[in-house]
C-alpha cells in the first residue's frame, strides 16, 4: 500500500488507513453515496473502482450524488456494472447517459447552485456516506481538498460517516487554494459576503472531525481530465463576434474597460472565446465561473488576469503538468469555492457576471434548450448554465447554426425542451452572426435571430414559418402555429433531416 502517513497528520487517524477493497466492502444496496468531484477533478477513484469490481460479483446499486460530472473511475466504472440507480446533479458519461435514456437510472438534473441545499433539505433521504478526495488530513481531522470543491464540504457536513481518499498525485501546495463557505439554510441564511471575485470568506479546508472519518484510502490515480481539441472554425468565428460585441459595449460606456467578471462553460466555444481574450488588448480581467481550464493559465501568463474564481480546476493533462510545474505562481490567481458559492445567484447577480454558455438549440423567440435532444433524450444536464443565465448582467448563448452535418438546424421555431427562457437570454451567437435581443419585443427578436443567426439553408423556411404565424395569429405577441411549431423536429425524427 502507498505510504500516506505524511499526509494524515493526525496520528490516531492513521489506524483508519485501509485498502480500497476494504472500504468498498462497507457499501450496501440503496445507499446514498455523496462524492466530491466536479468535472474530471477531485472525484474519488480508488474506492469506486473497487466497488465496481465488487458489484461485478455481487450486483447491486447505489445512488451517486456529486458536484457535477466526474471522471471514468467513478461514473463510467459504476455505469458499466449497472451499479447506479439514482444520480444527481449533473453528468456527462456516455455509458451513464445510455442508462439514463433507457430508463435504468433515475437522473435528477439540478441547478448546481441548489444541489447542496437540496441534499440538506431531507426529502432526497439522508447521506449514508460522504466519499471525498483529499490532498491531506490535518491534525484536527479537517480535509484539505484537491482540484475541485463541488459539493464536498456540504456533503461532509451532512454525513455521519466519511471515507477519505488521500490522493498522492495531488501536490501539497494545493493547500491554500480553496475558500470553503457553506451557507446556512433558511430561515437562518446570511448574505454571502463576496463583493469582488477574489474575496475570501471561508476556510482553506473542509471542516471535519476525526470521529466522522471511518476509513482513509490511499490513491495514486490522477484526475482523468480531457485533452483539448483544436479550436474549430465555427468556434473561432463565434469568439470573434464576442470580442467585437464586448469591445462595442466598452466603447458605448456600458461596460468597464476590463469588462465584468467572466463565466464560461466548457468545450470548444468557451476555449475559443477565452483564447480570444488572450490575444486582445484587454487587461485586469476577472473570472467568476465554475470550471477553470487551460485558457486561464494562458491569461495568467499573458499578464491579463487578476483572479479566476471557480469550483473546479480542470485543465487538459498538458495544462495540469504546466500548473504542477509552477503551482506557487498560478495559485495566486486561482481560487476554488463550493459550487453553491461559485454559482450563487446572489453573488453572480451582485458581481454582474457576463455568462457565456453553449446551447443545443435556440428558438426564434430566444428560448434555449441546453439539455435534451429532440425533446426526449437527455444529453448532459443544465449544469451551471441556469445559475448564471438567470442571474448574470449579460447572458450569451452560443451554438453552431446547424448540427449533424447540416441535417439539423439549431435555430428552430420552438425549442423541443426549454431550460432558459426568453426572459433570461440577452445575446445569441452562431458562426453566422450575433443576435442582440436586449430591448426587443418577441416579433423583433424573431427577425433578429433568423436573419443574423440561422444557417442560409434554413433561413427561408424559418422566415416562411414566422411570416405565416404572424398572419395566422393576426400579429399576436408571440406568433406561433402550434400544430407546426415542432415540425422541424418531427421531420428530423421521420426522415433523419430537418431539411424539406
Ligand atoms: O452529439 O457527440 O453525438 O456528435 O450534441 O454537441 O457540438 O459537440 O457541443 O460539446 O459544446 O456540447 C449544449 C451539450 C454542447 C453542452 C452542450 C449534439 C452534437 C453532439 C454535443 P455527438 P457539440 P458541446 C458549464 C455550463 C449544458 C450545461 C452547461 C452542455 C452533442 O454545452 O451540456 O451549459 N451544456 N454547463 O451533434 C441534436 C441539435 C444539436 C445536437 C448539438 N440541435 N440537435 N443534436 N447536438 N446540437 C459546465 C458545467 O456545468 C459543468
Amino acid at each position: 500500500m502507498i505510504d500516506i502517513s505524511d499526509r494524515v497528520r493526525n496520528k490516531a487517524l492513521q489506524a483508519k488507513i485501509v485498502t480500497a477493497e476494504e472500504a468498498a466492502a462497507f457499501f450496501k444496496p440503496g445507499m446514498n453515496v455523496a462524492c466530491s468531484g466536479f468535472t474530471a477533478s477531485a472525484y474519488p477513484k480508488a474506492v469506486p473502482l473497487a466497488l465496481a469490481e465488487r458489484m461485478k460479483k455481487e450486483p447491486f446499486t447505489v445512488n451517486i450524488w456529486t458536484g457535477a460530472s466526474t471522471g471514468p473511475e467513478l461514473d463510467d466504472a459504476l455505469a458499466q456494472v449497472h451499479g447506479i440507480k439514482g444520480r444527481l446533479p449533473y453528468q456527462t458519461d456516455t455509458a451513464l447517459r445510455k442508462e439514463i435514456n433507457d430508463g435504468s437510472v433515475d437522473y435528477l438534473d439540478l441547478h448546481l447552485s441548489e444541489s447542496a441545499q437540496l441534499s440538506r433539505c431531507g426529502y432526497l433521504g439522508k447521506i449514508d456516506v460522504a466519499l471525498v478526495e483529499a490532498c491531506a488530513i490535518t491534525e484536527e481531522g479537517n480535509i484539505i481538498p484537491t482540484t475541485s470543491l463541488g459539493n464536498a464540504a456540504s456533503y461532509v457536513q451532512s454525513a455521519d460517516i466519511v471515507i477519505v481518499e488521500v490522493n498522492t498525485t495531488q501536490p501539497l501546495e494545493l493547500d491554500g487554494m480553496h475558500d470553503v463557505y457553506v451557507p446556512m439554510d433558511p430561515p437562518n441564511r446570511q448574505p454571502i459576503p463576496i463583493v469582488k471575485a477574489d474575496d475570501r470568506v471561508g476556510t482553506t479546508y473542509i471542516p471535519c472531525t476525526p470521529e466522522k472519518i471511518k476509513y482513509i484510502v490511499p490513491c495514486d490515480i490522477k484526475d482523468h481530465t480531457r485533452d483539448l481539441s483544436p479550436i474549430d472554425e465555427n468556434s473561432k468565428k463565434m469568439a470573434a463576434f464576442t470580442l467585437e460585441f464586448l469591445n462595442a459595449e466598452i466603447k458605448a460606456g456600458r461596460m468597464p474597460k476590463n469588462l465584468l467578471p467572466l463565466q464560461s462553460g466548457v468545450g470548444n466555444v468557451a476555449n475559443a472565446v477565452l483564447a480570444g481574450f488572450v490575444d486582445s488588448d484587454m487587461t485586469d480581467l476577472t473570472v467568476y465561473t465554475e470550471v477553470i481550464q487551460d485558457a486561464m493559465l494562458d491569461l495568467i501568463d499573458a499578464g491579463k488576469l487578476k483572479i479566476a474564481s471557480g469550483t473546479a480546476f480542470s485543465p487538459s493533462p498538458a495544462g495540469m503538468e504546466r500548473f504542477y510545474k509552477d503551482v506557487a505562481k498560478y495559485k495566486k490567481y486561482l481560487l476554488l469555492r463550493p459550487e453553491e458559492v461559485s454559482n450563487s445567484p446572489e453573488v453572480v447577480h451582485r458581481l454582474g457576471v457576463i455568462a457565456m454558455n453553449t446551447a443545443i438549440e435556440v428558438d426564434i423567440y430566444g428560448h434555449v434548450n441546453s439539455t435534451h435532444i429532440t425533446g426526449s433524450k437527455m444529453m448532459n444536464g443544465i449544469g451551471g448554465s441556469g445559475d448564471f443565465a438567470r442571474n448574470a448582467y449579460l447572458t450569451i448563448f452560443y451554438t453552431p447554426s446547424v448540427a449533424k452535418d447540416g441535417k439539423i438546424s439549431s435555430v428552430v421555431p420552438m425549442c423541443s425542451h426549454i431550460d432558459h427562457t426568453e426572459h433570461d437570454v440577452d445575446i445569441i451567437i452562431t458562426e453566422q452572426g450575433i443576435a442582440d435581443l436586449r430591448g426587443k419585443a418577441p416579433r423583433e427578436r424573431a427577425l433578429e435571430i433568423i436573419n443574423n443567426c440561422a444557417h442560409p439553408d434554413y433561413k427561408p423556411v424559418l422566415l416562411d414559418y414566422y411570416n405565416r404565424a404572424v398572419e395566422a395569429t393576426k400579429h399576436a405577441h408571440t406568433p406561433h402555429i402550434l400544430k407546426e411549431a415542432l415540425s422541424f423536429h418531427e421531420r428530423f425524427l421521420e426522415t433523419g433531416s430537418m431539411k424539406k
